[in-house]
C-alpha cells in the first residue's frame, strides 16, 4: 500500500482561502469546493453509490463536473470519463464495458434509450437529492484505479485505459518539475475534462493549490479574453484551438505574465509554432497520451526556440526509448517505435489483459508512434500509431468506421483513411465497394446515427475494388490512390 491524503481535504486545510476555480460568475476558494464536494458525495451515497463502484460522467465543462471528479473520489469509486461527442451505441458500450454501476448526465444528453445494467442519474436530482452521511474516503492508495478514459484501437472495440491516483501525481508532479511552479500560476481549461488534456489540469489543480479558470467550451474571444484579463498564466490547447486563438488576436500581444501555451494531442505545424514565436506566444510543443496521463514529453522553456519543432524531453519521473521492429533500442537519429515507462504510465487496458500484455512489455509501454531522438536527445515525433486520423484533437481509428460502414446493407467492402483538412487537420474519408447505388446524404445519416460527429467521413468515394495484400487486409495509406477513379 502506498497512502496519501486525499488532495482536496488536504488543500481545504492548507490554503482553505486561495481561489481554487474561476467561473463566468463566481470564484471558488479550495475549502468552499471541499464543502460542496462532501454535500455532493453524501448525495451520491443517497443513490446507492458506494466504494468499489463505476460511475460513468456524461457532462459538459462545469462545476458540477469537478464536484463529481472529487465527490467519487471521496466515495472510493471510479469515474469512466464519457465523451459528449459520443452517440447511444458508444456511449452504450463504454458503460457495459466497464461494468458501469451509474451513469450520472446533464442536460447535453439527448439519448433516450435506457442503459442495461447502468443507473441513469440526473445532474438535474442530485443537485437537490437528500443526502446520505458515509465514511469519506480520507487517504488514496496510489495503486487504485481512479479514473477510466476509453481509447480506439487499430482493430476491434475501443479499450478503457485505466489511471490511477499514483499516474495522477506523478503526472501533474511530473509536469511541474518541467514548467515549473509561480506563485501566480492560473491554468485555463478551455479542453473537455472527458479528455486527459483537460482532467489532467483538474489534478494539478488541487496538488499545486492552483487557480484554474473553467470555460463551459472552447471559445477563441473568450480563451483570449481570459489571458488577458484574468492572470492566466498557462493554457492546454490542440492545433485547430491555437490557429483560431492566433486569428482572433490579430495585432494584439498577450501579456508578459503568460508563461505557457501547452500544445499537444497531436502534430503542430511548423509554421504555427512560427507563428507563435514571431508574435512574442511562449508556445510549448509537448507530446503524451491518454495511457501516460497526459504530458510524457514537453519541451523545457530554454530550448523551446532553438529545438522548435521537437516535443522535447521526457519529464523528470519518465524514460523514453526508440526501439525497432525487433523491439531493440536504436541510436540517436534513427527512427522508429516510441517506447515509454514511468509512474504516469496506465498499468493496462481494464478486462483486456490480452492487450495489455501486447502493450505493454518489461514494464515498457509501445505507444505505436513512430519517432527519432536527435544528437541531443530531444524528441521528434514523426508519425502517430498506425492508421490513427487526429481530427481537432479527437483521434479516430478506421477500424471503427469501416466496421459500421460495413453494417449497412449495401455496402460490400469499406476503406477509411484521413485526408488533409484546413480546419481539423485530417478528417476521415470512405472508400466504398456497394451493391446498388447510395447517396452521400444517405450514407452520411447512416453514420450520423451510429457514431460522434467528428468521427462521420467527410468524403465518400464509391470505388470498384479497394487495395488489398496478397492476405487480403486493405492498404489503407493506398486508399487516396483512389480518389481519381472514386465517384463522390
Ligand atoms: C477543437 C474543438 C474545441 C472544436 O470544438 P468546437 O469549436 O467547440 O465545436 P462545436 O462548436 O461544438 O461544433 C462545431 C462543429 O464542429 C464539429 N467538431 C467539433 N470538434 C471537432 C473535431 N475535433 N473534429 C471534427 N469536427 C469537430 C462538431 O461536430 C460540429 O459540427 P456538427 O454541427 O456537424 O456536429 C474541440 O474539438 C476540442 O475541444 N478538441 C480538443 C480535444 C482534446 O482535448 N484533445 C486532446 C486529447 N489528447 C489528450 O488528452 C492527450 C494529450 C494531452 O494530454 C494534452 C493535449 C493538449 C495539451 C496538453 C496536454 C497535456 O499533456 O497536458
Ligand atoms: P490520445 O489517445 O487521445 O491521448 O492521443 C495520443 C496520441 O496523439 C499519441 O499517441 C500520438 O499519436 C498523438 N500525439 C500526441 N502528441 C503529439 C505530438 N506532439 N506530435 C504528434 N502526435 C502527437
Ligand atoms: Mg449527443
Ligand atoms: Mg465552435
Ligand atoms: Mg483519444
Amino acid at each position: 500500500m502506498n497512502l496519501l491524503p486525499n488532495w482536496l481535504s488536504q488543500r481545504a486545510k492548507v490554503t482553505p482561502n486561495r481561489v481554487a476555480v474561476d467561473l463566468a460568475a463566481e470564484s471558488i476558494t479550495f475549502l468552499q469546493l471541499h464543502k460542496r464536494v462532501v454535500k455532493r458525495a453524501f448525495q451520491l451515497a443517497s443513490y446507492g453509490i458506494k466504494k468499489g463502484h463505476t460511475v460513468a460522467i456524461y457532462m459538459k465543462n462545469r462545476i458540477e463536473y469537478i464536484e463529481l471528479i472529487h465527490a467519487l473520489a471521496y466515495i472510493g469509486a471510479k469515474a469512466l470519463l464519457l465523451n459528449t461527442r459520443l452517440k447511444q451505441q458508444e456511449i452504450q458500450y463504454q458503460c457495459s464495458d466497464a461494468k458501469a454501476n451509474f451513469l450520472v448526465v446533464d442536460e447535453s444528453y439527448e439519448e433516450t434509450i435506457l442503459l442495461s445494467g447502468t443507473e441513469l442519474i440526473q445532474l438535474q436530482d442530485l443537485i437537490y437529492r437528500h443526502e446520505k452521511e458515509i465514511v469519506l474516503q480520507s487517504q488514496y492508495d496510489l495503486n487504485d484505479t481512479y479514473t477510466i478514459m476509453y481509447t480506439s484501437g487499430t482493430t476491434g472495440n475501443p479499450k478503457g485505459v485505466m489511471q490511477s491516483y499514483g499516474n495522477h501525481w506523478w503526472s501533474a508532479t511530473g509536469s511541474s518539475l518541467n514548467l515549473g511552479l509561480q506563485t501566480n500560476d492560473c491554468w485555463l481549461v478551455a479542453v473537455p475534462l472527458f479528455h486527459i488534456s483537460g482532467f489532467s489540469i483538474l489534478m494539478r489543480n488541487v496538488i499545486y493549490g492552483m487557480r484554474i479558470v473553467l470555460h463551459s467550451k472552447f471559445e477563441a474571444i473568450q480563451a483570449n479574453a481570459a489571458i488577458e484579463t484574468k492572470g492566466v498564466t498557462i493554457m492546454s490547447v490542440v492545433t485547430s484551438m491555437l490557429t483560431q486563438m492566433l486569428k482572433e488576436l490579430g495585432g494584439r500581444k498577450y501579456p508578459e505574465s503568460f508563461r505557457c501555451m501547452l500544445a499537444g494531442g497531436g502534430p503542430v505545424p511548423r509554421v504555427l509554432l512560427d507563428d507563435c514565436i514571431e508574435k512574442g506566444i511562449p508556445v510549448y510543443q509537448t507530446y503524451g497520451m491518454t495511457e501516460t496521463s497526459s504530458q510524457f514529453v514537453t519541451l523545457a522553456p530554454e530550448d523551446s526556440i532553438q529545438k522548435l519543432g521537437s516535443a522535447g524531453k521526457p519529464l523528470m519521473p519518465c524514460q523514453l526509448k526508440i526501439v525497432n521492429a525487433n523491439g531493440e533500442e536504436v541510436m540517436n537519429g534513427i527512427e522508429g517505435e516510441i517506447a515509454v515507462k514511468g509512474p504516469n504510465v496506465t498499468s493496462g487496458y481494464l478486462n483486456k489483459p490480452e492487450e495489455t500484455d501486447k502493450a505493454i512489455k518489461n514494464g515498457w509501454f509501445y505507444t505505436g508512434d513512430i519517432g527519432k531522438l536527435d544528437e541531443d536527445g530531444f524528441l521528434y515525433v514523426l508519425d502517430r500509431r498506425s492508421d490513427l486520423i487526429i481530427s481537432g484533437g479527437e483521434n479516430i481509428y478506421p477500424a471503427e468506421i469501416e466496421s459500421t460502414l460495413l453494417k449497412h446493407p449495401l455496402i460490400a467492402e469499406a476503406g477509411v483513411t484521413g485526408l488533409p483538412h484546413k480546419q481539423w487537420g485530417q478528417v476521415p474519408a470512405a472508400f466504398l465497394v456497394v451493391t446498388s447505388p447510395i447517396k452521400k446524404e444517405e450514407l452520411q445519416a447512416y453514420c450520423q446515427s451510429m457514431l460522434a460527429n467528428y468521427k462521420v467521413p467527410k468524403y465518400y468515394f464509391i470505388v470498384d475494388d479497394l487495395p488489398r495484400t496478397a492476405s487480403n487486409k486493405i492498404i489503407r495509406r493506398k486508399l487516396p490512390q483512389r480518389i481519381e477513379q472514386g465517384r463522390q
